[in-house]
């Protein structure tokens, strides 16, 4: 079983590795013959090697389409050796035998996953790749097929204590990662071809194929069972590939409340230093301010009832000052892009406190997919990366938003984004006055907000609620007047909301008599 290595092929796009590889093989007298860049890169590192071109005796073609597709090399992997005729057929046509074929394919994923235009990523479907790898592999009784750069070791160790040989054991295991390999790339080449020219713009969906990671103690209740499914293609870095400093595992709620906060602050990655705090999935309290520490303290004052046991996420690498504020009251989790060594050790002392380090915050704009299941199946969408900037706001009302105004319109709009439906969001010099989440009715979560707002101010000892002079962001239109009137109640004077309800006259005209002024965005935002 053991088959001497006289000849390897090398095709990789995969670099990594080679020229070790190389020296190894040439160090047990191996002859090397490869394709255009890999021949160019063990040449650059002193080894000697033969073109493709020479073995087939064609030129490498059609842009390198048709580089390895010949008898010369598919007869060499495949013939089997203690066969009298394939043998004959070898002498006849002067095939040489190839015993050990080093391939790692055009990299079709990674061409999706930057955004390449279509030609480029129809160019990065490897055909002569995989065609060796499963003729290599088909062979396996003779030949050696090597589809991953961290098997070199393996191999080279192999060879050192082999004499130059690889047994049939070590082929065969080689044999069923291969298959596995051009499986996969072909799964993932289906996959993209399945989607809509429009859905290819999103190629987070290729993630579909998702491998799973890390148990879960259990779900969202204890009597469920829960798993971290990472994707195996392309995706965005996010929550699920933070670092985690100190603490015991994430719960399934902890990883859903975190991407929540995450996602949210990531609207702010360009903007000054921002604090989010969340529960349930819902934001509590969102703020900026001129430092971290500005904004986590307002943050929390919109509401420290619900903080207790909050998830927080910031947009700058955390600092002293900020951690021990953070640390007066307790939080399951902190998620930051990074942090200072002091604010490390202080919360090295709350062993109860998780903090992730998320490294650059995602770009909250980037294209992407939502799925959900339902009951026999799966509900997919492009996420919501809708932007509104000032250009897009359409005033309806009389009286136009003052600057403070627009600034704390777009401020809640963005923060109602991230809210469940119905979402209502007062907001005030850059921070939440009061969050009304998840309501069957609109006006309920008006009330709501401006109820919690009130109860906020008393507990803070301001003499009024922040939602006096708000400005007040809806995520869908106000389908009748009472919901506006109950933020005109609550003190609001600018509104900012879709618009497009058949009773928009009703609801401007209600906005005029108050005073308001009312923006419209063209965009709803339901989350759910
Ligand atoms: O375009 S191909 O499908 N046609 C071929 O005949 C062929 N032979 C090898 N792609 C082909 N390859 C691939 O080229 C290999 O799978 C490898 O990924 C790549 C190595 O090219 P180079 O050595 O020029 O960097």
């Amino acid at each position: 079983t053991e088959v001497k290595i006289t000849r390897a092929l090398l095709s990789v796009s995969d670099k990594t590795g080679l020229t070790a590889l190389g020296q190894a093989l040439a160090k047990h007298g191996v002859e090397l013959v490869s394709t255009g860049g890999t021949a160019k890169a063990l040449r650059d590192a002193g080894l000697t090697v033969s073109d493709i071109s020479d073995l087939t005796g064609f030129p490498e073609m059609m842009d390198g389409r048709v580089k390895t597709l010949h008898p010369k090399v598919h007869g060499g992997l495949l013939a089997v050796r203690d066969n009298a005729e394939h043998l004959a057929s070898m002498e006849d046509h002067a095939i040489l035998p190839i015993d050990l074929v080093v391939v790692n394919l055009y990299p079709f994923a990674q061409t999706v996953a930057k955004g390449a235009e279509r030609d480029e990523i129809i160019e990065n479907i490897d055909i002569g790749g995989p065609s060796m790898v499963r003729s290599a592999a088909k062979n396996h009784a003779h030949v050696a097929i090597v589809t991953d750069p961290s098997d070199y070791t393996e191999l080279i160790a192999a060879l050192d204590s082999n004499n130059g040989a690889t047994d049939y054991p070590f082929r065969k295991r080689l044999a069923a990662k291969a298959y596995s390999a051009t499986a996969a790339y072909d799964a993932m080449i289906s996959q993209w071809f399945q989607l809509s020219d429009q859905q290819q713009a999103f190629p987070d969906l290729l993630a579909l194929t998702a491998v799973k990671g890390d148990e879960l103690r259990y779900g969202e209740n204890p009597h469920q069972q829960a798993a971290l499914y990472i994707p195996s293609g392309p995706h965005t870095r996010g929550i699920a590939q933070a670092e985690q400093l100190q603490g015991k595992a994430l719960s399934y709620n902890n990883y859903n409340d975190a991407d929540a906060a995450l996602e949210l602050v990531s609207e702010f990655r360009d903007g000054p230093p921002t604090v989010v705090i969340v529960k349930h999935a819902n934001p509590c309290g969102v703020a900026t301010g001129e430092t971290l520490l500005e904004a986590y303290q307002a943050a929390l004052a919109c509401d420290s009832v619900s903080a207790f046991g909050g998830i927080i996420a910031v947009n700058r690498p955390l600092d002293a000052a900020t951690a021990e504020a953070m640390s007066g009251i307790f939080t399951e989790v902190v998620a930051a892009p990074g942090a200072s060594d002091e604010a490390k050790a202080i919360f090295a002392k709350k062993k109860n406190l998780r903090l992730l380090l998320t490294g650059e915050l995602p770009d909250a704009t980037r294209p992407g997919l939502n799925v959900k299941s339902i009951a026999g199946g799966y509900l997919v969408q492009s996420r919501d990366n809708g932007r509104i900037t000032r250009a897009d706001l359409k005033q309806v009302t009389k009286r136009a938003p003052t600057e403070q105004e627009l600034d704390d319109c777009l401020f809640a709009w963005t923060v109602a984004k991230h809210v469940k439906s119905n979402a209502i969001v007062y907001a005030k010099g850059g921070a939440t006055a009061g969050v009304g989440a998840g309501q069957m009715n609109r006006l309920e979560s008006a009330r709501i907000a401006a109820w919690k707002a009130k109860d906020a101010a008393e507990k803070a000892g301001w003499s009024e609620a922040r939602t006096i002079g708000s400005a007040v962001a809806s995520d869908a239109f106000f389908p009748f007047a009472d919901g506006l009137l109950a933020a005109v109640e609550a003190g609001a004077t600018a509104v900012i909301q879709p618009g497009g309800s058949i009773r928009d006259d009703e609801v401007i005209a209600a906005a005029d008599e108050a005073g308001l002024a009312m923006v419209f965005t063209g965009m709803r935002h339901f989350r759910h």
